[in-house]
């Protein structure tokens, strides 16, 4: 499995799964959430509202994920995951990675070989650029599943990009 760091726009990096910071409402906010859904149409809507009327009346807990398909994407599915909320006091790391490991979990269970990642958390959700790179790549290279051939984490700053780097160097060393 490779693991890299872009500096892009997830909503046109081609994946067959795209992960998605989102809310455990399911039902679209503002970052990378709003981004994906503005481009994905309003089919990725559509079956967000199906996946909580069917799964999860109570919303997407912290720390999982669920799959849908991808609409107008370049990708074949959307995997929605909920990262803790800092600003509200929700400070667990493991959480954080349970975003990685258990969107790979579902990635490999479909069938995914590509997944592009954004820096969950590090937005909305206060996660300071350094604890949210070290964590993820921790995550990502602690799991490595089978058939998945590689992992990319699509970054929206160079100083994110620059944590990243800095944590896969030394995740790798
Ligand atoms: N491509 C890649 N990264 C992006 C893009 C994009 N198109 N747009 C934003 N980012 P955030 P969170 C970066 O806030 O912190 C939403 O309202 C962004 O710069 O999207 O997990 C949800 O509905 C940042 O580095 O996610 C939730 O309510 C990173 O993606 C809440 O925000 C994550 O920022 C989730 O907050």
């Amino acid at each position: 499995m490779t693991v890299d760091a872009i500096l892009g726009d997830l909503t046109v990096e081609p994946a067959d799964v795209l992960v998605n910071a989102a809310n455990s409402s399911l039902l679209g906010g503002g970052g990378v959430d709003g981004a994906l859904h503005a481009a994905a149409g309003a089919e990725l809507l559509a079956e967000c509202r199906r996946v909580r009327a069917s799964q999860y009346p109570n919303g997407l807990p912290v720390g999982h994920s669920v799959a849908t398909r991808a609409g107008l994407l370049p990708a074949r599915w959307v995997i929605h995951t909920v990262g803790p909320n800092r600003n509200a006091g929700q400070t667990d790391e493991s959480l954080l990675a349970a975003c990685y490991t258990s969107s790979l979990d579902i990635a490999h269970g479909l069938g995914a070989t590509t997944v592009a990642f954004p820096a969950i958390g590090a937005g909305v959700y206060g996660w300071d650029a350094v604890t949210a790179a070290r964590v993820a790549v921790d995550a990502v290279l602690a799991h490595p599943r089978t058939g998945i051939a590689r992992v990319r984490f699509v970054l929206f700053s160079p100083r994110l990009l620059q944590a990243f780097a800095e944590a896969l160097e030394a995740g790798r060393a």
